[in-house]
């Protein structure tokens, strides 16, 4: 029992075992209470879906199959002579719950490279897009359009048996994640590059091929700010809107591209993936209007201003977490490693002197510290990926590695459809009425 695929076989059996006995043994225990707060509220810290490959704390932060951020930065196998975790480690860690040696790594590369060679028909579908069409609109219409090679689609119109839908999840798994670097490179380069397209490197990683096929940069520190940045970005648990976007469309047994596409759209959003392009964007205006690196005073100008004006300080604030993220941490050493120095950096640490105060003074957010958002564009800017409105792509194709991983162990368990109960205003009105409040 070599493969990846093989591996995952034997956990399966155990795995449904451990949740089928929970489900049918303890099945009517709580282990949340809803209020109407929650009912209207975006539904926070409401526990209602299982989602093994990640765990959030809100003061302690992400946790992937159990390891802290920190801990997998030195755990987890390293490109030659790199010092930052590989993606495919990170992949292999999500779907089996171990740390990979360096020789299983190697084999998730080679079988990543076998399968990612984009089709022609996908090919002629990005080149008919207009190039003004945002990125994250490109990259999930070219995960829908490879809709059309799914195993899982293709067999279930065969009458595939229950018992094999996680064997065909994970092939498109498989091919899908494979193809993310060569597809986000393509659309980097047919949209900023004059469609001048560089061939992936078979000697290089899926992460350091990503950094290598955009041609900004060849500091290979650009390489490994790339393999860190994938790694960090890949799931943070199920509840987050791309994460539970995928989850959701897969939970009809819609395939994993169509499961991708819909997460990606979600995390296009301003609040959730966008973020990333928006703090840079927040960033330049800033200068702009300060000529340069502010004055701390300046910044806090500049921020009651965006505040006054009824905007977010984007990159900052968060659902779950309350502390600053240790995906911003991880960032922030990376810098201070790599360009303690450079204007960018100054002025996003400068944003973590004035921000969380400013917030606190402001009193809105129930969380005024910065999150994963606050860091990453800084860091990509440095190397030369200046064109920020692609950003949030990076975040998808990292993000792939987390959801998808977690579909192909939905299928395996045979979790179900899911439907949670809505109600409407007039019920939330009545059922007080018939359960009124004890006076406090
Ligand atoms: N700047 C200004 N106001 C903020 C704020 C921020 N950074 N973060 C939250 N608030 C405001 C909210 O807009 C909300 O205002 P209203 O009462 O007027 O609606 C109030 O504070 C309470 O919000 P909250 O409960 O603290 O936060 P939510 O769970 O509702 O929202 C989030 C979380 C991330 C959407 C929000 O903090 C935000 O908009 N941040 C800026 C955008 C951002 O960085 N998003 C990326 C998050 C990470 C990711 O998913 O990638």
């Amino acid at each position: 029992m070599s493969t990846l695929k093989d591996k995952f076989y034997l956990k399966v059996g155990p795995m449904k075992a451990r949740v089928q006995s929970l489900a049918k043994e303890h099945g009517d225990v709580n282990v949340s209470s809803v209020n109407i707060g929650q009912v209207v509220g975006g539904a926070r810290d409401i526990i209602s879906m299982l989602w093994d490959v990640s765990l959030l704390d809100k003061f302690e932060g992400i946790r992937f199959r159990g390891f802290s951020i920190p801990e997998l930065r030195d755990k987890l196998p390293k490109a030659p002579g790199g010092t930052e975790p590989l993606p495919e480690g990170i992949f292999y860690l999500l779907l089996l719950g171990e740390i990979p040696t360096a020789e299983d790594c190697a084999a998730i590369t080679e079988e990543w490279q076998k399968r990612s060679v984009l089709p022609q028909y996908l090919i002629d579908t990005m080149n008919a897009i207009p190039k003004d069409t945002h990125p994250m609109t490109q990259f999930s219409m070219a995960i829908l359009q490879l809709q059309r090679e799914s195993e899982f689609a293709r067999r279930y119109k065969e009458k595939m048996p229950k018992t094999q839908y996680w064997d065909a999840t994970y092939e498109d798994v498989m091919n899908l994640i494979a193809k993310l670097p060569n597809i986000a490179a393509y659309i980097f380069r047919r949209t900023y590059m004059g469609g001048k397209h560089i061939a992936p490197d078979p000697k290089l990683d899926w992460g350091g091929n990503l950094a290598h096929m955009l041609g900004v940069s060849n500091d290979p520190a650009f390489k490994e700010l790339m393999r860190l940045y994938l790694c960090i970005h890949s799931d943070h648990e199920g509840g987050n809107v791309s994460a539970h976007a995928t989850h959701l469309v897969g939970s009809a047994l819609s395939d994993a591209y169509y499961s991708l596409s819909a997460g990606m759209d979600g995390l296009a959003g301003p609040l959730h993936g966008l973020a990333n392009q928006e703090v840079l964007g927040w960033i330049q205006d800033l200068m702009k209007e300060f000529g340069g690196v502010p004055t701390k005073e300046q910044m806090e100008k500049f921020m009651w201003d965006t505040l006054n004006g009824g905007r977010v300080i984007p990159g900052y604030g968060h659902a779950v977490l309350r502390k600053t993220d240790p995906r911003y941490v991880a960032q922030r050493e990376f810098a201070l490693k790599h360009m303690p120095d450079y204007d960018l950096f100054k002025i996003v640490s400068l944003v973590y002197e004035v921000a969380p105060d400013v917030l606190t003074k402001h009193g809105k957010t129930k969380n005024p510290w910065p999150n994963v958002d606050a860091h990453s564009g800084v860091l990509l800017y440095y190397y030369g990926a200046t064109q920020f409105d692609f950003y949030t792509v990076f975040f998808g194709v990292s993000r792939a590695l987390g959801v998808l991983a977690q579909l192909v162990w939905d299928r395996a368990l045979g979790l179900p459809i899911e439907r949670p109960k809505s109600v409407t205003t007039e019920w939330l009105e009545t059922f007080l009425k018939e359960h009124p409040p004890a006076a406090k």
